[in-house]
């Protein structure tokens, strides 16, 4: 299985980010990145693949092209009205105030084209993401020529990002991007699973209509954590896209005896739903000792995800989302990997 990193990815860096009523040092860092890159180089010698250039069309297939316009002046836009360090969001149009409004104010703006405070917009972030961007696209081009795996090593993350808006990390979003993609090369259907500790409220959002992509997560009970207003269980889809969306919330605290289970069902309808192609979303932040999160998955229960997950025999890309113990994303990334492949 070849892996696919772009240097570049590793251009964004915040300063500081807001959580918890503080400003601490950003949880996501380049250095994840570089963490799990050297865990897959020492694992799977020679497998490392380069990242091509797109045009900006598989990007545009996803998101909105005012929203992309924006993403990539925002900075420049930010320091011509005079600011200095990272661009951040302000105040968003809450119920009975106009939503559909987009002001000319970078702050305006800025807040308009985001969902949530702990993510901003700093002089390479453009460059970053759409590197990431690629970077998934380059895996989904990989598995669409005939590989049967592949793992693009994906930073900043992507699947809080919606049509038209970024945040939780997230700008592009890449598994979406990938799978459509994919759909534009002769998939017919996609299964997205979706196994980051967050719900993946961008990629629900694309895809909420649609029977061409399922997506499934496995996700902290939004009731209690990020990003709170979306990944409860009764969303199921919309229209043509009712009953091609499954979350499975689980409780904070969740060991491998509830997520196998959950995850073991995911899989059944993923089998059920016969997709061409499987994307996961692979986040390791379900790792005992996450900083950030509440579940409790030991290093050989990635192993065994990845074993019920090749169990599936389809083709799968893997997309790189969240982790943030840097100490052990790369050995846990691995493990689904070589679990995957056995
Ligand atoms: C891709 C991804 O994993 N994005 C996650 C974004 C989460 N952002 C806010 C999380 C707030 C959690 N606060 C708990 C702090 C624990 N010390
Ligand atoms: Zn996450």
């Amino acid at each position: 299985m070849k892996f696919f990193f772009a240097p570049e990815q590793l251009l964004h860096q915040q300063a500081s980010e807001f959580n918890r009523g503080e400003l601490t040092a950003p949880f996501e860092t380049g250095t994840r990145a570089e963490a799990v890159l050297a865990a897959l180089q020492a694992a799977f010698p020679g497998c490392a693949g380069e990242v091509g250039a797109f045009s900006l069309a598989p990007i545009l297939a996803v998101h909105d092209q005012s929203y992309v316009a924006f993403l990539k002046e925002a900075y420049a836009e930010w320091t011509s009205e005079g600011r200095s360090g990272d661009a951040f969001p302000m105040a968003w149009p809450a119920q009975g105030m106009r939503a559909e409004i987009t002001p000319s104010s970078i702050v305006g703006k800025i807040s308009r084209y985001s969902f949530e405070i702990s993510t901003g917009i700093t002089a390479n972030s453009w460059e970053a993401a759409r590197r990431s961007a690629e970077t998934a696209l380059t895996g989904a081009r990989d598995i669409a020529i005939g590989a049967p795996a592949a793992f693009s090593l994906c930073r900043p993350p992507g699947h809080h990002a919606g049509r038209g808006y970024f945040g939780g990390y997230c700008y592009l979003n890449n598994a979406a991007i990938a799978a459509q993609f994919l759909r534009a090369e002769g998939a017919a259907r996609i299964a997205i699973l979706d196994v980051d500790y967050h719900h993946g409220n961008g990629t629900q959002q694309i895809f909420f209509d649609r029977a061409d992509v399922f997506y499934i997560s496995i996700h902290a009970d939004p009731d209690t954590d990020f990003p709170y207003f979306l990944g409860y269980a009764d969303e199921i889809g919309a229209g043509a896209g009712e009953a091609f969306n499954l979350n499975i919330p689980l409780s904070r605290g969740a060991t491998w005896s509830a997520y196998g289970q959950a995850l073991a069902h995911s899989l059944k309808e993923i089998k059920d739903y016969g997709p061409d192609a499987l994307i996961v979303s692979l986040g390791v932040d379900t790792s005992a000792g996450d900083l950030l999160s509440g579940f409790l998955l030991q290093r050989e229960d990635f192993r065994s995800m990845g074993a019920q997950i090749g169990g599936l025999g389809t083709r799968t890309l893997f997309v790189f989302e969240g982790g943030y113990s840097v100490n052990d994303i790369g050995a846990n990334v691995t493990e689904v990997l070589e679990g995957f492949l056995d």
